[in-house]
């Protein structure tokens, strides 16, 4: 369907097309509609805009990312539907890697998944059929298979639209997890070391330019960038501006 670029939703339907669109090519699963459900609802609370909390977390995950000895993108069908062309930017941006690891896995997904990446720039992409051959401890589902130079090596992952398990394993095993979750409260967002409170597709072109500003810092203060940022904390503060934001529709609705 053609959306009109003048339509007051405009932002939010192509997203809901881009979607829809991945699902009929076999990019999205049909449960990546209802996470984006999810998702959109606790857009709504934030005023579909990028919160003072989710700025700081940008800035501790580009700070992360240009620090990391073996950064990767981890990339799902949502993401690859929503921000293809930011994936490869960030990736040559960082320099990262950039890994398919799905929920509902199938080989077919994968190659789809990496044939959109490759289409938009990303030159190799990790994590599909055989070469997802390490059997990372500590998760129940299929993403447990990980790529042993991509995810496997990588101290710094970047998990977009994320369920909790996979974070939790991946942060018990000394992982540093930068997770984009427009929920505060999932276990994601509360296992990831970073969490960026904010919908992908405004936060990856962000994350973007805050790269582009921190890249010629010194890695010592990247670390103490690092180093100042408290996950918790900053979650407490993106709910807290969800408060104000509701507390401003009083009497308005
Ligand atoms: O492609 P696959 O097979 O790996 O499956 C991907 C999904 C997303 C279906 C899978 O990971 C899943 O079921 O995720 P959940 O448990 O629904 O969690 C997704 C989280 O992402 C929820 O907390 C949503 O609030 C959040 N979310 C949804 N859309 C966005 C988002 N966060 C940021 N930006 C969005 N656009």
């Amino acid at each position: 369907m053609r959306i009109s670029k003048i339509h007051p939703r405009y932002k939010s339907l192509r997203i809901r097309e881009l979607l829809v669109k991945g699902v009929k090519e076999g990019v999205v699963v049909r449960e990546g509609l209802l996470a984006h459900g999810r998702g959109e609802a606790f857009d709504y609370l934030l005023g579909e805009r990028t919160s003072k909390a989710a700025e700081r977390a940008i800035e501790a995950s580009a700070a992360a990312l240009l620090a990391a000895k073996s950064p990767v993108l981890s990339v799902n069908g949502n993401t690859a539907a929503l921000v293809p062309q930011e994936v490869s930017r960030l990736a040559k941006a960082i320099p990262a890697k950039v890994e398919v690891n799905l929920f509902h896995r199938s080989l077919e997904r994968e190659k789809r998944i990496a044939m959109v990446l490759k289409k938009n720039g990303v030159r190799e992409v990790l994590g599909v059929g055989g070469s997802a051959s390490e059997k990372f401890p500590g998760i129940s589902s299929r993403r447990r298979m990980v790529d042993p130079g991509g995810i496997g090596s990588a101290d710094v992952i970047v998990v977009p639209l994320e369920d909790g398990d996979r974070a939790e394993a991946l942060s018990r095993a000394g992982k540093t997890i930068v997770a984009v979750d427009l929920n505060p409260l999932s276990r994601t967002s509360r296992a990831a070391s970073i969490t960026i409170v904010d919908n992908i597709v405004r936060a990856f072109p962000r994350l973007l330019k805050e790269i582009q500003r921190l890249k010629s810092s010194r890695k010592s203060q990247l670390r103490v960038i690092v180093s100042r940022f408290d996950n918790k904390k900053n979650l407490a503060m993106a709910v807290d501006e969800m408060m104000d934001y509701l507390d401003g529709w009083r009497g308005k609705a």
